[in-house]
């Protein structure tokens, strides 16, 4: 299984975008391709729900040495066994995440500012998220924060930082240019005619860890 600490590109399945039927061969798509981690996301869909699905995934990570993440719900990455859990800042604190999910299980942020990012490492968490970066359509409640205060986060950050929200392969010079090491990609990769070819073109541009 890939370390956290080896991981720069984070793909997402998110159901916003890919029909619950179509999730585990889209998970294997985003994985042949060469994302380092995946997360599964499906914001109104039922724990029963997510808790089938992970279980569909899981072989398919597992067998690519991939942490699968789960979005909220502690209780199904526990359930199910997952690597990883993802809380958002109003979600449960990663202490309380932690409580249920156990110590093998990690536990990832998401932040919004500096303050918030710092409050993270503080809090505990294994990795954050950092953005959004750029208006999205994924996440089209949150204004976009830009990428000046990247390289402050990475300056003082002791765990991964992935930077997130409108993320793609135009973009990614310039994000990396701001001091981005790590990053994930959502829409980009769902809507690409062809998602492993995307994901391939991606992960060659990134720079080495
Ligand atoms: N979280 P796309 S931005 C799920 O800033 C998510 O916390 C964000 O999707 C955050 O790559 C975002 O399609 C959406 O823009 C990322």
């Amino acid at each position: 299984m890939r370390k956290l600490s080896d991981c720069s590109l984070y793909g997402i399945v998110d159901l916003g975008y890919v029909s619950i039927e179509a999730a585990p061969e889209m998970a294997r798509a985003l994985v042949d391709g060469g994302v380092h981690l995946l997360q599964l996301r499906a914001k109104n869909h039922s724990s029963e729900d997510v808790k089938s699905l992970a279980r569909l995934i899981l072989p398919i990570t597992r067998a690519a040495g991939v942490p699968l993440i789960i979005n909220d719900h502690p209780e199904v990455a526990s359930h199910v066994g997952c690597e990883g859990i993802h809380v958002g800042q109003d979600d449960l604190s990663v202490a309380e995440t932690r409580a249920i999910v156990g110590r093998d299980c990690f536990v990832g942020k998401s932040t919004h500012s500096v303050a918030q990012a710092r409050a993270a490492m503080v809090e505990g968490a294994d990795y954050i998220g950092f953005g959004p970066l750029f208006a999205t359509g994924t996440k089209p409640d949150y204004a976009p924060i830009g990428l000046q205060d990247i390289s402050e986060v990475e300056s003082f950050a002791t765990v991964p930082v992935f930077c997130i929200g409108g993320v793609n392969q135009e973009r990614l010079p310039i994000v990396l240019a701001s001091g981005a090491k790590r990053v994930v990609v959502v829409s980009f990769f769902l809507q690409a005619a062809d998602v492993r070819v995307a994901v391939r073109d991606l992960v060659n541009a990134l720079p080495e860890l």
